[in-house]
């Protein structure tokens, strides 16, 4: 029985280079995403059995669905990667539109909640199971624009932990990465479709591509079981902190 690997947000960026990392293995995989013509392209590409479910994982009752309704076969799930995710607009706070900070909230924190809430239970019961979640280096340490985004992101970065207590005496593992500046569509989602403000971003670094992430979620979750990656933080060589801002009169 090939070991089950449940991938949110499979459709482009880390989550689609995780599904050919961990296919690449024979692992088989759960694909999610609201684009089910991206998960079926992608689903084509990859030799191992492959389950897609297509929902909008702001939505509760469709995140409970998409678990309870798994084929027998995809049920007993290994690994849950909480990888869907999104950041809108860089304006400052009493800039920005409350809409985007709901769907912010929304997708980074709640839809996070209901998928780790219905995958766990099976998880606890088999007393076996790996949770990786995707926070990022913007959950620890602001900048301007960062506002609701790290926020979300901070919450994730600090939920991973608190599970890691609530599962002692389990044999569940936690990992939450905190990856820096990666290029995929996270930019162009973020600048709301420009693509020439999201090449900015990347012009001239050599940023972490989707492989990387993927790389290092792939060795996090095979170590020996009796080692749990609590988190890991990863940056390009290209990028790096700044001194404290100052307001001089
Ligand atoms: P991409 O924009 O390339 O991919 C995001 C994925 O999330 C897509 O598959 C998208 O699928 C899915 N998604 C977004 N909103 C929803 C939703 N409402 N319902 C279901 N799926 C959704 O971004 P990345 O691959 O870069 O980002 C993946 C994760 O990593 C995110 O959580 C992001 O915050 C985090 N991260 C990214 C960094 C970066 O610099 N790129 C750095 C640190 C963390 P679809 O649109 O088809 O629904
Ligand atoms: C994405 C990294 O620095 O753009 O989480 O916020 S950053």
């Amino acid at each position: 029985m090939p070991k089950t690997v449940f991938i949110t947000g499979a459709t482009a960026g880390f989550g689609k280079a995780m599904a050919e990392r961990y296919a690449a293995e024979g692992w088989q995989l759960i694909l999610t995403g609201r684009r089910q013509e991206r998960l079926d392209e992608l689903k084509s590409t990859l030799d191992v059995p492959v389950h897609t479910i297509c929902f909008d994982i702001r939505d509760k009752a469709a995140c409970q669905a998409a678990v309870a309704d798994l084929p027998a076969e995809f049920s007993d799930i290994d690994i849950l990667v909480n990888n869907a995710g999104l950041a809108l607009g860089v304006e400052p706070a009493q800039k920005c539109d409350i809409e985007e900070w709901e769907c912010m909230v929304d997708t980074n924190i709640k839809g996070l909640l209901y998928i780790t809430r219905a995958v766990l239970e099976g998880m606890v019961e088999r007393d076996k199971g790996h949770i990786v979640n995707l926070g990022s280096v913007a959950g620890t340490y602001p900048y301007p624009g960062g506002n609701t985004y790290g926020g979300t992101k901070a919450f994730v970065n600090h939920f991973s932990k608190n599970l890691l207590a609530d599962l002692l005496g389990t044999r569940i593992r936690v990992t939450n990465i905190e990856p820096g500046m990666c290029e995929s569509e996270f930019s162009v989602v973020r600048f709301r479709g420009d693509k020439s403000k999201a090449d900015n971003v990347y012009e001239g670094t050599e940023s972490i591509q989707p492989e990387d992430i993927a790389e290092i979620v792939y060795w996090t979750t095979t170590l020996p079981p009796h080692v749990n990656i609590n988190s890991l933080e990863v940056m390009p060589v290209d990028q790096a902190f700044s001194p404290f801002a100052v307001n001089r009169k």
